[in-house]
This record gives structure tokens, sequence and C-alpha cells, in this order.
């Protein structure tokens, strides 16, 4: 223990600093109490100091987000519920997860412009079709679509969906970022039509946030 005491000299301030704040043992010498708790007090502090990260102030323009999530929950009477996971990988996104609660066949599948699902009977809070482009509605495939466009969901016998999508037009960063927006599940098939694909009313949406790939 011989050799930290050359140390000791360097940590005058925080044997100070420690004294004030009584933090040292109480049995132990003033000389010696820096070796044994002078580190721990200070990194402590300066851990605490280290503002949280706040996933609610993240730029979607300037993030360079990777992957995102979407909790879908029911609107109104329905039973449809899931998550949606999102990759990114250069320009495709790659949608997995999986949907319950729907009747059997396709249902129109889109991300709508606005986050807001405060309307939990009708889901219109979350607006129309995400079109930061102003384009025509779309199937994903086509040149000219609603940059939210992803087409429809296929619910099997059970009324379950299974998804593996992958789209390079939306983006989970810049202009055509998603994060923020709202997933929406429709009662019917989506069938291309203007304007919006004629796929009925909304049983399922849920608020795409962006989350961290560590
Ligand atoms: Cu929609
Ligand atoms: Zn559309």
């Amino acid at each position: 223990m011989f050799y930290r005491l050359k140390t000791a000299s360097l940590l005058t301030i925080s044997t100070v600093v420690l004294a004030v704040a009584g933090c040292g043992d109480p049995a132990t010498p003033v000389a010696t109490a820096p070796e044994t708790t002078t580190p721990n007090t200070a990194e402590a502090p300066s851990v605490r100091d280290v503002p949280p990260v706040d996933e609610g102030v993240r730029d979607a323009a300037t993030d360079d987000n990777q992957a995102a999530v979407c909790k879908l929950e029911p609107i109104g009477d329905s039973k449809v519920k899931g998550t949606i996971h999102f990759e990114q990988e250069g320009d495709k996104v790659t949608l997995t997860g999986e949907v319950s609660g729907l009747k059997p066949g396709k249902h129109g599948f889109h991300v709508h412009e606005k986050g807001d699902l405060s309307d939990k009977e009708t889901g219109k809070s979350a607006g129309g079709h995400f079109n930061p482009t102003g384009q025509k509605h779309g199937k994903p495939s086509d040149a000219e679509r609603h940059v939210g466009d992803l087409g429809n969901v296929t619910a099997n016998d059970d009324g379950v969906a299974t998804l593996d999508i992958t789209d390079t037009v939306i983006s989970l960063n810049g202009e055509h970022s998603i994060i923020g927006k709202s997933l929406m599940i429709h009662e019917g098939e989506d069938v291309f039509t203007q304007p919006t694909g004629d796929a009925g009313g909304r049983v399922a949406f849920g608020l795409i946030e962006a989350e961290d790939q560590n």
C-alpha cells in the first residue's frame, strides 16, 4: 500500500473536498484517507453529471438512427396489436414483427404523417399518409407513391400477420425519416386507388420511435 502514498500529494485538493464532504472513513487518519477513498469520490460526481440521453430530443434530420420500434395498439373496439422492428442498412429499411387480432386477409399498411395517437376511437389524429414529396398514393414498388405507402400485410387464418418487409423509400434518417410518425393498419385491403387506396377504417396504430442499437 505504501506505493500509493506517492500520489497523495496530487490528491490534496480532493482530500479537502473529501474532508468537507465527510465521506472519509472516520477511523482513518487524514493522511491515508485519499489513497483509499478519493478515487471513488472523484469518479462518482462525474458519472452523475453526464446528462442522460433523451430520446425525445433526437433530431430526425441529423441523427444516425439504425433501429426503431413501433408498438401497435388497437383502435376503437379492434383487438389488433403487435410490435414492429425497423432496421436501417444503407438505404434499406427492414421491417419485422407480428401483428395479431386481424381478420384473415390483406390489410392496408402505411406510415401516417403524425405520431399523435390521441384519438383512440378512430385513429384520425394520426393524419393522412406520410407524403413529404407531394406524390400520389401508390404501391410500395411504384416510382410514384407516398413515402408512407407500404402496401398491405396479410393475416393468416389465425388473424396473425408475420412481417418481413424491405423498403428503400422510407428511412430512419433525413427527409424521409419515419421517426416520430405513426404506423397504421387498416380494416381492409389497400387496392391502390386514389387518393389513399380505399383500405377502410383504422384498426391499429403506434408511434415509431428511434431505438439505440448497442
Ligand atoms: Cu393508412
Ligand atoms: Zn398513400
